[in-house]
């Protein structure tokens, strides 16, 4: 079958974000935008003719025909076979799994997290090189560029490829394999942690449990993993059916939303433990009963209790987290004498430490952590490495996180989202920011005196790339501090992120309400950026 080559005219806004392109779905079906990305990836590909290609995504609207048209294209451009995950799913993670078990060229994922989804929702596309892990900045740069001159694309005249049955079909020359990666995914959770373990602590009697997929991708997974293999019963598994609109929801697993779990794990009848995960599966939240474990905090304990899983057992290299996280990973690494690597925000930023050996975990503040089993955040993987931690130590959640704070100290934490703000305000709010931390020095704000003002640029000890302008930093004499970024993931007008952290030592001060504990930082934020002048917000739209 021949190709053939379809004349195009380049789109000006195909700039990748921390995590692909990531748009409204009516952007995406707009003639030949979706086809002009994939070419411009493959565009800026050498060598990868006959070579392999990992194609899925969360399910949400616009994935089936996105997955068809980059099969035809994968045809087109010379790729020797695509593994696609059946139904044209596949979880972030699994994704990355099949990637670096089949020794893949690389895979495009297609998702936009946990934005909502739907013909009014949002869709995304992204690509992962041969580590299994997201393409860095100067793949990311010169797909951008390739798309600002593109000027035609390959495809195929050909009809659609049976998703649902798994087994290989063809596609001109290119071979497709229907992959069943529920499977895959799940042997290698099985090498990682202490299954049998998690199977006697769900079956005590003496432990109950709740996981909501969110109605997105991790449904299927968590059926296989946690009922069909660790034995939980089926109402321990909530919205575990996924949906191309995500149930009308927003599965971002934090407190605001997913509502449905956080009010079953806040009253006195509370089971033991609460986790979520989101659109794609790479995030996920830990909860206990009337107890939630911050995505900062969570690294921190499983950093140090990593030795009690199978998979950790002979301990871990060292630790990345991106820099907006709090530093409560830090005092485990150093009491465990390895190394602590600071990123900018954006998993991609891991890949090289990863892959050099250097760091075993990884984790953000937005939810995810991961490890160095794959390339990409791992929703399910944290929520096992939790299970495995509560068989082994046979404590409440809220225990263990006392314990680690009683040990290490409490880093208060909390993120202030103000969402869809006006992109014009948002950016000069960011430029006076620039402007002004230079000078900040020495200036006191609720009663703390600045120690340091700046913008975290990055080099990476790997490959000496370098990142800038990756968010304003204000530190203070006190070693507390706010951080301002905007987001890289959104698709309407801008969302100002600000970051807030104190430590604190004093074990009688440890167990307060993170928003009063971090009060005075909150109010000094709101001064030093006039938040409400250049917003037009009094109050953030989403705290974590
Ligand atoms: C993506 C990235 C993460 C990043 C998060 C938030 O997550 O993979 O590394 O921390 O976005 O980014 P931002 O603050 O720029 O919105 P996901 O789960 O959306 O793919």
């Amino acid at each position: 079958m021949n190709s053939i080559e379809i004349s195009t005219r380049p789109f000006t806004d195909q700039q990748p974000g921390t995590s692909g392109l990531r748009k409204k779905v009516q952007v995406f079906q707009q003639p030949h935008y979706l086809e002009n990305f994939v070419q411009s990836i493959f565009n800026s590909l050498r060598h990868y003719r006959d070579k392999t290609l990992v194609v899925g995504g969360d399910g949400r609207y616009y994935n089936r025909h996105a997955v068809q048209v980059i099969l035809r294209m994968a045809a087109a451009n010379g790729f020797g076979k695509v593994l696609v995950g059946r139904g044209g799913l596949l979880s972030t993670p699994a994704a990355s799994n099949l990637i670096r078990k089949y020794e893949a060229f690389g895979g495009i994922i297609l998702s936009a997290s946990h934005n909502p989804a739907g013909e009014n929702g949002d869709f995304g596309i992204k690509y992962n090189i041969d580590n299994g892990g997201p393409a860095p900045e100067k793949i990311t740069a010169a797909i951008h560029a390739a798309s600002l001159t593109i000027d035609r694309y390959l495809t195929l005249d050909s009809r659609d490829i049976d998703l649902d049955t798994v087994g290989t079909q063809r596609l001109g020359d290119m071979q497709v394999e229907v992959v069943d990666a529920v499977a895959d995914y799940a042997e290698l959770m099985q090498t990682l942690f202490d299954f049998d373990r998690i199977h006697a602590l769900i079956n005590s009697g003496l432990f109950s449990m709740r996981f909501d997929a969110m109605h997105a991708i991790t449904g299927p997974y968590a059926v296989e993993i946690l009922e069909n293999r660790l034995g939980v019963t089926p109402d321990t598994l909530l919205n575990c059916t996924p949906r191309e609109d995500f149930g009308g929801g927003h599965p971002d697993p934090n407190l605001v939303y997913a509502k449905d779990l956080v009010d079953i794990m806040f009253t006195s009848q509370a089971p033991d433990f609460g986790a979520a995960s989101d659109g794609d599966g790479d995030r996920n939240m830990i909860l206990g009963r009337n107890c939630f474990i911050t995505p900062s905090d969570s690294l921190a304990v499983l950093a140090a209790n990593a030795h009690l899983t199978p998979g950790y057992r002979r301990g871990i290299a060292g630790i990345a987290r991106s820099m907006p996280t709090s530093q409560a990973a830090d005092r485990v690494a150093e009491k465990l004498g390895i190394e602590l690597f600071e990123t900018p925000t954006g998993w991609k930023f891991f890949g090289n430490l990863l892959d050099a050996g250097r760091v075993t975990l990884c984790g953000e503040e937005s939810f995810g952590t991961g490890s160095a089993h794959v390339r990409e955040k791992d929703g399910l993987w944290a929520v096992l490495f939790w299970l495995n931690l509560l068989a082994v130590r046979r404590e409440s959640v809220a225990d263990i996180i006392s314990s680690h704070w009683q040990t290490y100290g409490r880093n208060y934490y909390s993120r202030h989202d103000y969402e869809a703000v006006d992109a014009d305000g948002a950016g000069q709010l960011m430029a006076r920011l620039r402007e002004l931390n230079g000078n900040l020095k020495g200036k006191h704000f609720g009663g703390r005196e600045v120690a340091y003002g700046d913008d975290f640029a990055y080099v990476d000890p790997i490959d000496g790339s370098s990142s800038e302008r990756q968010g304003v930093r204000i530190g203070f004499n006190d070693g507390s501090r706010i951080v301002f970024r905007l987001s890289g993931t959104g698709t309407r007008g801008a969302t100002l992120r600000v970051y807030l952290e104190r430590y604190e030592a004093d074990r009688a001060l440890q167990h307060l309400d993170a928003q009063q504990a971090l009060a005075d930082l909150i109010r000094a934020a709101g001064e030093i950026a006039r938040i409400p002048h250049y917003t037009g917000r009094d109050a953030p739209s989403v705290i974590t």
